[in-house]
């Protein structure tokens, strides 16, 4: 049997890596499309992932969309990358609509005329978002709940969401979109609140922080593992037809709770000593409640998520205690004044 090919985009954020590893260990020749012309995540990926075929692009600039299209041959696409910081959408809203926006559209149009020129069958995946539900119409949120979004990011989402459907729909392209509910990791960008919580957190149990400063502590959030999330990724493509499906937990906790699990494990009780709240950490608009109800991909992929609420804040927790341990070894003696 031929080697399998896929092509991701957003290969260095979080999910990137977790799919890379999944798919590499599935025996896929994998392809990164990368950004910038000396990006700084590039080297990590290297050394991580020796076997990542690397080609530049940006999904801005469609012909570097093509050129990548024809360089990889890919049977699968994975568009992962975006402008995916909510709270950054609303001071970039034009920025953010032409990358997660417009972006799709570019990619499905790259793939769209590879096929052409080709003759091979793509199989596309869209990295759609719970961020699309927004103002909530149901409890909890499926497939067919009405999408209300909150941030100019919400929006963009939505766009890519829906050219996604239309290419399947007028092209008879696999084009399938999932729309993921928060998933987290060890790998998860520092912006996010629970990495920011889970890196402050080890660093204030080791002495190298006071405090952290957090926004609304009471937003609540479905939280799963980005490694269980990428495996749906790959299901989708798996299937006979493209559709779209929830991926979720099922299951809602507040930023308290996330506090309190994470405090707990560095063995603190009275986390409310090193929070403060920070007025520029709320956002202009909120999304309400957001729980997925994830039946269908549990059906029909067989898709079930493996890691716990309280595991995922401890493994997030562990991972930068080891991480910030290591930084501190590694770092030259400080110098003393006499
Ligand atoms: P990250 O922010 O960790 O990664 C985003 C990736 O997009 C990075 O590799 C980034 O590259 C790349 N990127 C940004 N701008 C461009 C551009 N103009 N051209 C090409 N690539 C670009 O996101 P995650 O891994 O967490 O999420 C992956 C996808 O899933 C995103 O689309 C996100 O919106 C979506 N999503 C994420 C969820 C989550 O909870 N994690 C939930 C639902 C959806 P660079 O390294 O150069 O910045
Ligand atoms: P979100 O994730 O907006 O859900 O988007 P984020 O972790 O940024 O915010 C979650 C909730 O925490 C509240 N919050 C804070 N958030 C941040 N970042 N920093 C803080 O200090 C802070 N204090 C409180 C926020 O108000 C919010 O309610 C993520 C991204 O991965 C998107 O790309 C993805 O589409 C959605 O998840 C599903």
């Amino acid at each position: 049997m031929t080697q399998k090919r896929a092509l991701i985009t957003g290969i260095t954020g979080q999910d990137g890596l977790y799919l890379a590893e999944l798919l590499q260990t599935k025996g896929y020749e994998v392809w990164g499309l990368v950004r910038g012309q000396n990006n700084p995540k590039v080297g990590a990926l290297r050394e991580e992932f020796p076997d990542v075929k690397i080609v530049t692009g940006d999904l801005l600039d469609l012909s570097s969309l093509m050129k990548s299209m024809t360089l990889a041959r890919p049977d699968e696409v994975y568009n992962l990358g975006a402008i995916s910081f909510v709270a950054y959408s609303w001071e970039n809203a034009r920025l953010t609509t032409d990358v997660t926006g417009g972006g799709v559209l570019n990619m499905l149009e790259a793939v769209r005329l590879y096929q052409d020129i080709s003759d091979h069958e793509v199989r596309f995946y869209q990295a759609s978002s719970s961020e699309m539900f927004g103002r909530v119409q149901e409890v909890p949120q499926k497939e067919t709940t009405l999408l209300w979004p909150r941030s100019p990011y919400g929006v963009a989402k939505v766009y890519g969401h829906y050219m996604t459907i239309n290419y399947r729909e007028s092209y008879g392209m696999h084009a399938s979109s999932g729309v993921l509910f928060n998933h987290e990791s060890p790998r998860r960008g520092i912006e996010f609140v629970t990495r920011k919580i889970s890196n402050a957190v080890a660093r204030i149990s080791l002495g190298l922080q006071d405090s952290i400063s957090l926004g609304n502590l009471d937003a609540k959030r479905d939280w799963g593992f980005a490694g269980d999330y990428v495996e749906a990724m790959y299901l989708m493509l798996q299937q006979d037809e493209a559709d779209d499906y929830v991926i979720s937990t099922g299951e809602t906790h507040s930023i308290r709770e996330f506090l309190d699990i994470a405090f707990t494990e560095v063995g603190i009780d009275d986390w409310e000593r090193y929070v403060t709240i920070d007025p520029q950490f709320f956002r202009p608009a909120e999304v309400d409640l957001l729980i997925g109800d994830s039946a269908k991909a549990r059906e029909k992929l067989g898709w079930t998520p493996s890691v716990s609420f309280p595991e995922l804040v401890r493994m997030m927790v562990a991972g930068d205690l080891e991480s910030e341990r290591t930084r501190a070894q590694s770092a030259p003696p400080a110098v003393h004044a006499r």
